[in-house]
């Protein structure tokens, strides 16, 4: 099991690199920088969909599963980077969308070209439904992930279609075996012939839906459409399909990550994760990332708005399922293209000083968890959000752009609530993972030439946040995260393994947690400074007489004190306490 101790470096590719100016990253771009990635000490790449799409929702829209958007590149370039990571040495990774396909795809258009089509029931078709005086309505009141109602209405055949994401991506019917079929031979075997080593699976648990779609209970009386997600992740045939789904994975050795949303019970992710259940590999829990966000709408919230001991709890929670007594294994993560810059919520960007060393600190965080370890491009540079000074429209996302409109029609403009609204995207958004790649300080961050319009602006900061000086830099954030790869490479058993314990879960400044190795083996001490001031710490009377300081982001070797966002891994005996 390859992916177990593995790092999986994770690429969204219009944003790494533009190999041909026109502003679009690309295939070829990110070949030319095979080496830089193999520089950092990863095992493995998950490239997220570079499948053809009409891009309405940046490739998790797909219109053909076998071929490539043609601004990224063809098939044999895919084929072209698969064999060079493998030359490399590490894996590849596709993403897989499979729970729903562009309102372009060819089965998609066949669908809706008639009630007898032989491939309507491929995706979700309800009739409506009618008022007293004759209003037409969808069937249920569900809330799409993206806002507005999760059908849209075809008037060419008077019939509403199902979409849990935009009206551009309708929903799959995993009822119909014929369906699912063409889905394993289309996205998943066709890739898996041409030799990648697995996938990162997209919203994994939503493919069940109650057939039968009841109303989701009024939350807020005052909106149309209420949160449903509980209604439809995790349905009733889900694990049937899992295992389905996993006998062909498993029949071509790949591994799995799926995505798990809404489903915090450890209980219910080991459903899916579970060995002996052969369903998925690990998946992305949602707990460490929600945090702070709103509670029925992602950005109905105001920025940095959690403490220390809910960061604590939500890290437990996902550490659980490798605490010795299941047979589930996870993932470790902060970012990926769907998350604001780690930096950004949980470190500082007060000074440069700041800056770099929480984001180490966060490196040594979330390298120190157990599971697979996931890095987004960028955060290996200590990449943050856009500034708070770009306008509304630097904002591309269809969920920004629809949660931003959606406030401006529900209060009528109203500019409190717009500033509010504005506040949250700028710590939250999407967008904020989707800036180009900093590679130097040239106009465009070399994310493109100087003369071309990059799709995306790219951050203010690339003058000085770049990969071209860190690289040069021994103490950079970049030449941090190296290190940590490497000291995580060499002691597997205590950080993508060990026991995690939360030694004080209360603390509000400092999180000091445990990693147990195997009984009679060694032990991880781990010490973090989550505030930008210094806090005392009595480290010396958890450590034993031998203790060994791993890496570190401050100057001090105090055991008394940690500095502002200072962390500090170190590795004891078991039995050597003090
Ligand atoms: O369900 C959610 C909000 O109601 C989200 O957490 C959801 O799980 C997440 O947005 C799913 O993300 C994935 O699928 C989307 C795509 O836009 C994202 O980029 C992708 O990561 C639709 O394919
Ligand atoms: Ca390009």
């Amino acid at each position: 099991m390859w992916w177990k101790n593995a790092t999986v470096y994770q690429i969204y590719p219009a944003s790494f690199k533009d190999s041909n100016s026109d502003g679009i990253g690309d295939i070829p771009g990110i070949l030319a920088q095979l080496d830089y990635i193999e520089s950092l000490g990863v095992d493995a790449i998950w490239l997220c969909p570079m499948y053809d799409s009409p891009q309405y929702d940046m490739g998790y829209d797909i219109s053909n599963y076998e071929a490539v958007y043609p601004p990224y590149g063809t098939v044999a370039d895919v084929e072209a980077l698969i064999a060079g990571c493998h030359a490399r040495g590490m894996k590849v990774l596709l993403d897989l969308v499979i729970n729903h396909t562009s309102h372009e795809h060819a089965w998609f258009k066949e669908s809706r070209s008639s009630r007898d089509s032989p491939k309507r029931d491929w995706y979700i078709w309800r009739p409506a439904k009618y008022d007293a005086d004759g209003t037409r309505r969808p069937p249920n009141n569900w809330r799409g992930c993206f806002g507005g109602s999760v059908w849209e209405w075809d008037e060419e055949t008077q019939e509403y279609y199902l979409h849990l994401f935009a009206p551009q991506q309708p929903d799959l019917n995993w009822e119909n075996p014929e369906t699912r079929a063409a889905i394993f031979e289309s996205a998943i075997e066709f890739w898996l012939r041409k030799g990648i080593d697995g996938f990162r699976i997209d919203t994994v648990n939503m493919y069940s839906k109650p057939m039968d779609f009841p109303d989701a209970p009024v939350i807020d009386p005052n909106q149309e459409w209420q949160s449903a997600s509980h209604l439809f992740c995790n349905g009733p045939r889900i694990h049937e399909y899992m295992r389905e789904m996993g006998q062909i994975l498993l029949k071509h050795n790949a591994m799995t990550v799926g995505e798990l949303p809404h489903t915090p019970e450890v209980e219910d992710v080991l459903k899916y994760v579970s060995a002996k259940e052969e369903q998925l590999n690990m998946v992305f829990q949602f707990e460490i990332v929600e945090l702070g966000t709103g509670k029925d709408l992602r950005y109905d919230t105001v920025p940095r708005n959690w403490t220390l001991p809910q960061l604590r709890a939500r890290a437990q929670t996902t550490q659980r399922l490798m605490d010795g007594t299941t047979d589930g294994w996870s993932t470790s993560f902060l970012e990926n293209h769907d998350q604001a810059r780690s930096v950004s919520r949980w470190g500082s960007e007060a000074t440069p000083e700041l800056w770099a060393r929480s984001a180490k600190m966060l490196a040594m965080f979330v390298a120190s968890l157990s599971g697979t370890l996931y890095l987004y491009q960028g955060q290996e540079i200590g990449m943050v959000n856009a500034p708070a000074s770009w306008p509304i429209s630097e904002y591309k996302d269809v969920e920004s752009n629809n949660y931003y409109n959606f406030v401006r029609q529900s209060t009528h403009d109203d500019p409190v609530a717009l500033a509010k609204a504005k506040a949250a995207l700028q710590h939250l958004a999407r967008d904020h993972a989707r800036l180009p790649m900093q590679w130097d300080g040239t106009a465009h961050a070399g994310f493109t030439t100087p003369e071309a319009t990059p799709w995306m602006r790219v951050n203010d900061n690339h003058g000085s946040l770049n990969v071209k000086r860190q690289n040069l830099d021994g103490h950079s954030v970049l030449a941090f995260w190296r290190q940590m790869l490497r000291v995580r490479r060499t002691y597997p058993e205590l950080f993508a393994g060990g026991v995690f314990q939360d030694t004080d879960p209360q603390g509000e400044s400092l999180f000091v947690f445990e990693k147990l190795g195997a009984e009679g083996g060694k032990k991880l001490v781990v010490a973090l400074n989550f505030t930008s001031e210094t806090q005392p710490v009595d480290l010396a009377g958890r450590l034993g007489s031998e203790y060994k300081v791993l890496i570190q982001n401050g100057q001090e070797t105090s055991l008394d004190e940690l500095q502002a966002y200072e962390g500090r891994p170190l590795i004891m005996h078991r039995t050597s306490q003090a």
